[in-house]
């Protein structure tokens, strides 16, 4: 059953079309046929939606401007952390490669009131999609610069309405024995799991990508789906996405599982709270290694500052 709640599209069509997509009739005629082909209803019902000859080739979203280089793509696709395909950062790209990409299905869930489990090429085929030059900062002090190609995560929320009972956002990510020798290493609590609020999740910056530079993604960078949330560490940037769940229960996440005093649910960037075992003041570019100041929120203070007011008990910064 790959529609959950198959009523929902015997809905008159102005009622169907998602809120979060304001187009004309005609475009959202294509719409709803396109979020059915995209929940696996068949292709005679495809017709509809207008498929894009190279849907990576987006255009560049100028309001996002990185102040540093882009990062080598060999760089970006070459250094990776994907514990479930081993622990050896330049390793990764390769034993990555197993990974089968399609067919691919991203279920979104929980607390909406329409949940539907897409087929990545028909979502893909219905939202269209933009490059942002995103930072990126790992816990550990390395960073990126990197043209990501993709939609807002706000936009997919609006596709399934969230009930207004959803605080949390979930996004679990695959985890395929076969191909994932990390999987074996049972002390880490698989599946790879990571969260946010929804205030977080509907902010502008949250993006699910399926490109770079300008390519489909690659495994090893999240293929054929990943979360960023540039504002935090890069570890809540779940690659491979499987289930996206509303919820209403704050998840435990991944690191915080394993390693609450280091790894927290919030995780935003901040140069003056060091990390128990290393400081965060300055970071390491990939490519050029040099070594330059981390900034607040990794430089996204404008945008996000505005989400953490009035959460002072919280461990914001780790
Ligand atoms: N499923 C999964 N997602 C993950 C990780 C992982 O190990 N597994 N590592 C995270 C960490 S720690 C970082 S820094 C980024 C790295 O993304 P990149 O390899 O595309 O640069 O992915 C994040 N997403
Ligand atoms: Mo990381």
């Amino acid at each position: 059953m790959l529609i959950k709640r198959p009523r929902g599209w015997e809905l008159p069509e102005s009622a169907a079309t998602p809120e979060a997509l304001v187009m004309g009739r005609r475009k959202s005629l294509g719409l709803a046929a396109g979020l059915l082909a995209a929940a696996g209803a068949g292709p005679a019902l495809a017709q509809g939606a207008a498929p894009a000859a190279d849907p990576m080739a987006a255009a560049r979203n100028p309001r996002y401007q990185p102040g540093r280089d882009l990062t080598p793509e060999r760089d970006v696709t070459t250094y990776n952390n994907y514990y479930e395909f081993g622990v050896d950062d330049k390793r990764i790209h390769r034993a990555a490669q197993r990974l089968p990409l399609r067919p691919w299905r991203l279920k979104v869930d929980g607390m909406v009131e329409r949940p539907i489990e897409f087929d990545i090429d028909g979502l893909l085929r219905m939202l269209q999609l933009e490059e942002r030059v995103y930072r990126l900062r790992c816990v550990e002090a390395w960073a990126m610069t990197i043209p990501w190609t993709g939609f807002q995560l706000s936009t997919l929320l609006g596709l399934v309405n969230p009930l207004a009972s959803a605080k949390y956002v979930t996004f679990e990510t695959a985890a395929i024995p076969a191909v994932m020798p990390g999987l074996r290493q049972s002390w880490y609590p698989w599946p790879y799991l990571e969260g946010c609020t929804i205030e977080e999740a509907r902010n502008d910056l949250s993006f699910l990508a399926v490109g770079l530079y300008g390519k489909a993604l690659p495994p090893q960078n999240g293929a054929p789906i990943r979360v960023l949330f540039p504002w935090k560490y890069g570890f809540k940037s779940g690659k491979s996405i499987v289930r996206i769940t509303l919820t209403d229960q704050r998840p435990v996440c991944f690191w915080e599982r394993l390693q609450n005093q280091e790894y927290g649910f919030w995780a935003n960037v901040n140069p003056e709270v060091p990390h128990p075992r290393w400081s965060q003041a300055t970071e390491r570019v990939i490519g050029s290694n040099e070594r330059v100041p981390t900034r607040l929120f990794n430089g996204y203070a404008e945008q996000v500052a505005g989400l953490y007011t009035g959460l002072a008990n919280e461990r914001l910064w780790a």
